[in-house]
């Protein structure tokens, strides 16, 4: 019989995606029966408001999930590794934040506007794998393109905020800000350089073919949501000192002509998508505005005009919430509306 509420365990949840998701599960109304806290040692003692009341955060370990019927992950990709097989033998289906699993062939990587019948997948370990937050945003609106006039390549440059290196990185962002306007010394912790008025083509590790790992999660995270391993997509990902949401220069080359007009119509209609695209009223997706909502942000649509069928736009999204945990719960909706 169908259960009318679920038990649901969020693992990370005193960081800055998890304290979003518990606020996702409650402004969708996420039918939740019990609601379970983890995260580490440090915060032993600590307590988060969910619906009103105060749920103390207890500390994970290997008994967290007896009686969960669903726990999203984002506390990192070694507690995934470790925890989600764990969860998903006790029986929760988990979806996974983290990269651990994103390209496990077995682990479904999950969009709901792009590919929602992926999710079918996840009965062979338990786990749904959440995109990184660049590549969702991105896919969104690649999506109605794709479907249309077959993309053939994809060039993509990021401007991501601090959010997305967690709350530490956003309270650097904001010490050196302010230590630099009163001339105090600039402290680098989480950051290889100083973050305030700068910019750092530099997000996760570097790899031996020169790119980053943020970098190559877009490429190959894109061509495992579109089902399509033919397109082409190269990546420079580069940390701004913005606090929240990702900006994205995108570049597109498809096999069928697509005018910017074309394009324009399309990515209207797309599932998530608002299109800001009024230049001769500055009207164009701004970080700023785009925080604290759900949607991804499309503007600046025009055509390559330096080669055939080309297309260049901006897409901007709140990193935090369709970037990860707004994501993650929509997952989770359609999973128990189609199949627990
Ligand atoms: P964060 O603000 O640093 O929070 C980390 C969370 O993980 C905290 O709740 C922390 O608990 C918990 N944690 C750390 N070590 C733990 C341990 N040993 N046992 C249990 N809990 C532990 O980081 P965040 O920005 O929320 O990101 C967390 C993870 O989510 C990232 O590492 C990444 O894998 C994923 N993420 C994904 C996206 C995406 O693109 N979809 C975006 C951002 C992040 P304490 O407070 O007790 O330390
Ligand atoms: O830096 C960003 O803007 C997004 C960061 C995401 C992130 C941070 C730490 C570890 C990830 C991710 O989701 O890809 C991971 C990871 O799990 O690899």
């Amino acid at each position: 019989m169908k259960k009318e509420k679920y038990n649901v365990a969020v693992v990370g949840a005193t960081g800055a995606v998890g304290t979003v998701m518990l606020e996702v599960l409650e402004e969708r109304n996420f039918p939740v029966d019990q609601i379970k806290l983890l995260a580490s040692e440090r915060s032993l003692g600590a307590r988060l408001r969910f619906r009103g009341k105060e749920v103390p955060v207890e500390v994970l370990d290997a008994n967290s999930f007896k009686g969960v019927d669903i726990a999203l992950f984002s506390a990192g990709g070694t507690i995934s590794e470790r925890f989600a097989p764990i969860a998903a033998q006790s029986g929760a289906v988990c979806v996974d934040n983290t990269s651990a699993f994103r390209m496990h062939p077995e682990v479904p990587l999950v969009v709901p506007e792009v590919n929602p019948q992926a999710i079918a997948e996840y009965k062979k370990m338990g786990i749904i794998a959440n995109p990184n937050c660049s590549t969702i945003q991105m896919v969104v609106a690649l999506k109605p393109i794709h479907d249309k006039a077959k993309i053939k390549r994809v060039v993509v440059s990021t401007y991501q905020a601090t959010s997305g290196a967690g709350k530490r990185a956003m309270d650097e962002l904001a010490q050196q800000t302010q230590a630099l306007f009163s001339g105090e010394e600039v402290k680098k912790q989480k950051f290889p350089h100083q973050i305030a008025f700068n910019c750092l083509p530099h997000i996760d590790v570097f790899l031996d073919n020169g790119y980053t790992k943020e970098e190559m999660k877009m490429v190959n995270e894109t061509c495992k949501i579109m089902g399509d391993d033919s397109i082409k997509v190269t990546a420079t990902c580069v940390r701004v000192p913005v606090f929240g949401g990702h900006s994205e220069s995108v570049n597109v080359q498809t096999e069928k002509k697509l005018t910017a007009r074309e394009a324009r119509a399309l990515l209207e209609k797309a599932p998530g998508v608002i299109v800001k695209d009024d230049v001769a009223h500055n009207v164009y997706p701004l970080a700023v505005d785009c925080v604290n909502r759900d949607e991804v942000f499309v503007g600046r649509i025009r055509e390559d005009e330096s080669v055939e069928n080309g297309l260049n736009f901006w897409i901007v999204a709140d990193n935090i919430r369709k970037g990860a945990a707004t994501n993650a719960v929509q997952i989770a909706e359609i999973l128990i509306k189609d199949y627990l």
